[in-house]
């Protein structure tokens, strides 16, 4: 199959500060050398990179007790909002390099507000190993990366980092693949919600292919966009060692290249985040190196080509 030429739009977010701890300020650097731009050029794709994003604290929003340095979240979540929402409407495929996963707040509410606008569902394809559902009031941390999901669904109030009145995800839209990290509160509230969660079991007990399948055919008939929200934390620790929490037991390296492939043969896939990368915490680069094939694959890189699914 040809690969469909896209130009893509890469947006840097060094943005640390959702998380616990310092380190995946750096990803965009390290996806960057990786060679992420590199190994979407050769696959035939336009690559615009327009660097990082810079901030200043939102000083309008509030010290918050439990959400940890909100001011430059905040700000962030707006800058990147704008940032994608522009990047899409300018017929660009934006690739956020992150950055914590807080920056989805953002990422996938600019994605919302460009599907309102073309009148299309957006669905949101969450590849974890946390349900980041959390909200300031149900949050064990105060850590903003684990909330970014109830944010984006309008049930995270955190002051007004975005108006109330802005285009939100259904919670019935988004797909959370390899989840293995949950917590209490989150549990209730992903099952009261409708959240469509594929836990580790239900990977194993089903397989990656049949999951993928069934996710993009309800896709493909609501005429949706897709975005995919990529923490490397998905993955098995064992392999891509470069996060600031390692959760054992996670997606294999063919697991995850085969959701890849039928992410790009599907040609649903309209927005994509690569967040978490730690490389502080990395094994001389493996884990930004591994993040950018996943990315190549998604882009149309195979091995061999397969025939269409219509053939
Ligand atoms: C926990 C919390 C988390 C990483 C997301 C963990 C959240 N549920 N951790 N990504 N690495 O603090 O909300
Ligand atoms: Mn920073
Ligand atoms: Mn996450
Ligand atoms: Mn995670």
């Amino acid at each position: 199959m040809e690969v469909q030429p896209r130009s893509v739009a890469l947006i840097g977010v060094p943005l640390e500060e959702g998380s616990g701890r310092r380190g995946a300020g750096m990803g965009p650097t390290a996806l960057r050398i990786a060679g992420v731009d590199k190994a979407l050029s050769d696959l035939g794709h336009t690559v615009v990179d327009t660097g990082d994003l810079s901030i200043v604290p939102a000083r309008d929003l509030p010290n918050h007790p439990k959400a940890h340095n909100l001011r430059i979240v905040g700000a962030y979540t707006r800058a990147l909002e704008a940032a994608t929402y522009d990047a899409a409407k300018a017929g660009h495929f934006p690739l956020i390099l992150g950055g914590d996963h807080s920056l989805s707040m953002g990422s996938v509410s600019g994605m919302a507000r460009y599907a309102a606008e073309k009148d299309r569902p957006l669905f949101v394809l969450w590849l974890d190993a946390h349900s980041d559902f959390n909200t300031p009031e149900t949050s064990p941390s105060g850590n903003i990366h684990g909330m970014p999901v109830a944010f984006f669904c309008g049930l995270a109030d955190f002051a007004e980092i975005l108006p109330k009145d802005r285009a939100l995800v259904d919670p019935k839209k988004i797909f959370q693949v390899g989840i293995r990290s949950v917590d209490a509160s989150e549990r209730v509230e992903i099952r009261k919600h409708g959240v469509n969660v594929f836990d580790m079991r239900s990977l194993d007990e089903q397989g990656v292919a049949v999951i993928l399948r069934q996710i993009l055919e309800t896709i493909e008939k609501a005429n949706g966009l897709l975005h995919v929200s990529f923490d490397v934390d998905f993955l098995d620790p064992d392999f891509a060692p470069g996060v600031g929490t390692t959760v054992p037991g996670g997606a294999t390296f063919r697991e995850a290249h085969l959701i890849m492939e039928m992410l790009s043969d599907s040609g649903l896939v309209s927005s994509l985040d690569l967040v978490e990368l730690n490389p502080f915490l990395d094994d001389r680069g493996k884990s930004a190196r591994i993040m950018v094939e996943m990315t190549a694959s998604l882009f149309g890189r195979r091995i061999f080509d397969r025939p269409t699914r219509a053939a």
